[in-house]
């Protein structure tokens, strides 16, 4: 109805030749508004989405689709899918939506022509940059980096970023060995060409139990949160080390939770000797602040701490992964921001809600010569100007606030619904709107994610038996209590 009224008025607008007024019924027409809550209409997915799926799977494996989706109507924390059903996002398209969706800053971005243009003509940014990129890297990225750290370098998706900064620590580390000012060897350019030592040496990322830090060929050496994602890929003898375990609620199980937190601890140090002895000394260490994939699970600031000491006595970088956590869904911009870390981390790696992928790291990591970490585009210059107006929307609008407190509102629920159903739920967790719960059983997190998506709520899984809330910066507490309406509807039915 609203937006019929709009195109009638478009129409009559069109009639006068006043661009003004065009132009003042144009701004209307994208005034979108948020709906007052969920509404289903068909089974999901609908009919037309299956109709879609199928003609998606005739020309790839299309089996992880859940909905085919409307992004014209979607609007704020509502995704709107093609059979009409209007669903509320608590998952964003896996933690990557700031703003929600058809934010009205970013809907201006590209109406301006200087910026269409940065859009349109995508440089190979590593050669030929346009005159903008080093003040915008400056005033956009660099205006957020991590504490201590002035050195970006931007990449494509989270998987490469990680990708490109290991690359980057292992030449750190090959510097630290050779000196710096020392030229390659002969040797070790002719035999690097045919993938041997010492040119291509032997050297190792250690990473954890039930990490994700992405798919392709070294990141995955680092994935171990599913079988799916690594059987029949070749992987690299690198360490892999447990992640603490903790015991709920942390208040109640400190003493446990200290001891789990030095047991893997303990662990790292011996495997990072273990693999000093093997001849494949560990270069850096990759950790995410809070294991998304493999099931939200947390450790303390001390174990980081801890960790980061435990690096710098072997002389392994440390790479924090905010791929997930990154871009204020924690109520810091970066989730290593809670931890107090002594020194900053070596490499910080981004994506999702930062629009491009990339790494902040320390002027220690940056390469002597160029052309070492490299591809065509290196980033994005159209993705950036879109980070420019999040940025400023999040600083206007006080989001890492309004994170903290609706955050605090669906955490206060979580646990109570698991007060109330015990024998269901358990462990409520994590930090600002990054939050899980826990499930008695994987076919009960699955069932409660099925019926949460015939309610009207996108929600997400993660590890076995987990349920992650990924709401977009601007969920607000309205949008706690249809989730915890909804949430309770189910749970009541389940007892
Ligand atoms: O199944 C998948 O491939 C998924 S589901 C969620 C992700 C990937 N997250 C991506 C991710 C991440 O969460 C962390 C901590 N590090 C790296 C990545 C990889 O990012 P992309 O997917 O952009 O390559």
């Amino acid at each position: 109805m609203w937006r019929k009224v709009l195109n009638v008025s478009l129409l009559h607008c069109e009639t006068h030749r006043q661009s003004s007024l065009r132009k003042l019924c144009r701004g209307l027409a994208t005034q979108l508004v948020e709906p007052q809550g969920p509404s289903v209409k068909t089974e999901i997915p609908g009919p037309k989405s299956k109709a879609l799926l199928q003609q998606l799977n005739a020309l790839q494996n299309a089996g992880s689709v859940q909905l085919f989706a409307d992004y014209d109507k979607s609007y704020g924390n509502y995704l709107h899918d093609v059979d009409g059903n209007v669903l509320l996002d608590v998952y964003t398209q896996i933690s990557s939506v700031p703003l929600g969706y058809n934010h009205k800053d970013l809907l201006n971005v590209f109406k301006n022509d200087h910026n269409l243009k940065a859009l349109i003509n995508r440089p190979a940014l590593g050669v030929f940059p346009g005159e903008e990129w080093p003040s915008k890297l400056q005033s956009v990225l660099m205006s957020v980096a991590p504490t201590g750290l002035d050195h970006v370098t931007t990449m494509m998706c989270g998987s490469c970023s990680n990708e490109n900064a290991f690359k980057n620590i292992f030449i750190w580390y090959q510097s630290t060995q050779r000196g710096a000012s020392k030229s390659f060897s002969e040797q070790e350019m002719q035999s690097c060409m045919i993938n041997q030592m010492p040119g291509s040496p032997k050297l190792s990322i250690l990473s954890f139990h039930g990490a994700f830090h992405g798919r392709t060929l070294g990141s995955l050496s680092t994935t171990h949160s599913k079988y799916i994602h690594k059987i029949d890929i070749p992987s690299f003898d690198w360490p892999i080390a447990s992640f603490p375990k903790y015991k709920y609620p942390l208040e109640e199980n400190v003493r446990e939770n200290a001891q789990e937190d030095a047991r893997c601890l303990a662990e790292v140090e011996g495997l990072i000797e273990k693999y000093a002895k093997k001849g494949i000394p560990v270069a850096g260490i990759i950790i995410e602040p809070i294991q998304s994939e493999g099931g939200d699970n947390e450790a303390s600031p001390e174990f980081f701490q801890n960790l980061q000491r435990i690096g710098r006595k072997h002389g392994s970088a440390l790479l924090m992964d905010e791929v997930q956590t990154g871009g204020g869904p924690t109520g810091k911009l970066w989730c290593h921001e809670h931890f107090n870390l002594e020194t900053p981390p070596d490499v910080v790696t981004f994506s999702k809600k930062m629009q491009l992928g990339g790494y902040y790291h320390g002027a220690h990591m940056k390469p002597a010569q160029p052309f070492r970490v490299f591809n065509t585009w290196m980033g994005d210059p159209g993705k950036l100007l879109l980070l420019e107006s999040i940025l400023n929307v999040i600083k206007q609008e006080s989001l890492l606030k309004n994170v903290e407190k609706t955050g605090a509102k669906l955490k206060k629920g979580l646990i109570q619904a698991q007060n109330d159903y015990p024998h269901l739920l358990n462990s409520a967790r994590g930090r600002g709107t990054f939050l899980a719960i826990n499930c008695a059983s994987t076919k009960l997190r699955d069932d409660i994610i099925t019926s949460l998506r015939q309610k009207g709520i996108v929600s997400g899984g993660c590890g076995d038996i987990s349920i992650r809330f990924r709401p977009a910066l601007i969920f607000q507490e309205k949008h706690v209590d249809i989730f915890m309406n909804k949430f309770n509807d189910i749970l009541k039915g389940l007892k």
